[in-house]
């Protein structure tokens, strides 16, 4: 996969230099490109911003500087990543998605933002253009928001991550559950022991034990997560455990028994 980001802070983007990440990138696996916007520019004070036609505070990045750096960069496929506060919120599904493109090019927008036409530009001459939020919460800028993206997709590429069978089990993973909690040596820390059928060697009870925390967890911290759970994937000790926690299955969903 090909990625390039646009910004005017390409150093915001070194942490992309290390970990598995970084290594993908030495490996081929990767070809990440960060761009400094500035280098589009024609004016001798290297501008890319204005103020906002209608009034109010702050500037907004001019649409022209972006359009003739991303006409340069988006090359025959490339799909165009747009984080905003304003986006779809990105999530496990949405990284999923964006791995199996063979191009992506993030616009990291700064001050208040990207100015509205070069999305609708892209949009109408054909191109992918996806507008995402990280969250709920306000960034000074698109950087932070392109950094979390890219792990989060880069790390789904074939042979980044060493054994994709961890991939199977993570949070917002297939199973739709948080992760069951983890624990290694030593097996007594500041007389904290851990749960005694993690020494058992007994992995159907293992399996069924980590499944029930998984459940518990996230029954009680992402309630609509187990809303949105698919009752197929549920077996009769996963449906014994909901009703444990206040769940039923009604019409081939699952809804919280108190509301029945
Ligand atoms: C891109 C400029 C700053 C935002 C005035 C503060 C994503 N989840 C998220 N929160 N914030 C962003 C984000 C913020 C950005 C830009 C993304 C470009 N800003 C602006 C509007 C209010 N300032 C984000 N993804």
């Amino acid at each position: 996969m090909r990625v390039d980001v646009v910004t005017v802070f390409p150093d915001y983007l070194a942490a992309l230099d290390l970990s598995l990440i970084g290594k993908a990138r030495q490996a081929g696996l990767l070809d990440l490109r960060v761009h400094d916007l500035r280098d589009w520019t024609t004016d001798r004070h290297r501008t890319v911003d204005d103020t906002p036609f209608g009034g109010g505070a702050g500037m907004v990045m001019r649409p022209d500087v972006w359009g003739t750096a991303l006409d340069d960069v988006l090359g025959e496929d490339g799909h165009l990543v747009i984080p905003t506060p304003s986006g779809e919120v990105f999530t496990q599904r949405h990284a999923e998605a964006l791995a199996t493109e063979q191009h992506l090019v993030f616009a990291c927008g700064r001050y208040e933002g990207i100015d509205a036409r070069v999305a609708e530009h892209y949009r109408a001459a054909g191109r992918r253009v996806s507008e995402l939020s990280i969250g709920d919460y306000v960034l000074n800028g698109g950087e932070v928001a392109t950094l979390v993206m890219v792990e989060a997709v880069g790390r789904l590429l074939p042979g980044v991550v060493g054994n994709p069978e961890s991939l199977v089990e993570e949070s917002h993973g297939a199973a739709g559950l948080l992760e069951y909690p983890v624990y290694t040596k030593p097996p007594v820390w500041d007389e904290h022991e851990i749960p005694e059928v993690l020494l058992s060697g007994h992995h159907a009870k293992i399996a069924r034990w980590r499944r029930d925390r998984a459940l518990e967890r996230t029954a009680a911290r992402r309630p609509d997560m187990i809303a949105a759970l698919d009752v197929a994937g549920l077996d009769k000790h996963d449906v014994a455990k909901l009703a444990e926690l206040g769940w039923a299955v009604v019409d081939g969903g699952l809804a919280r028994a108190a509301a029945l």
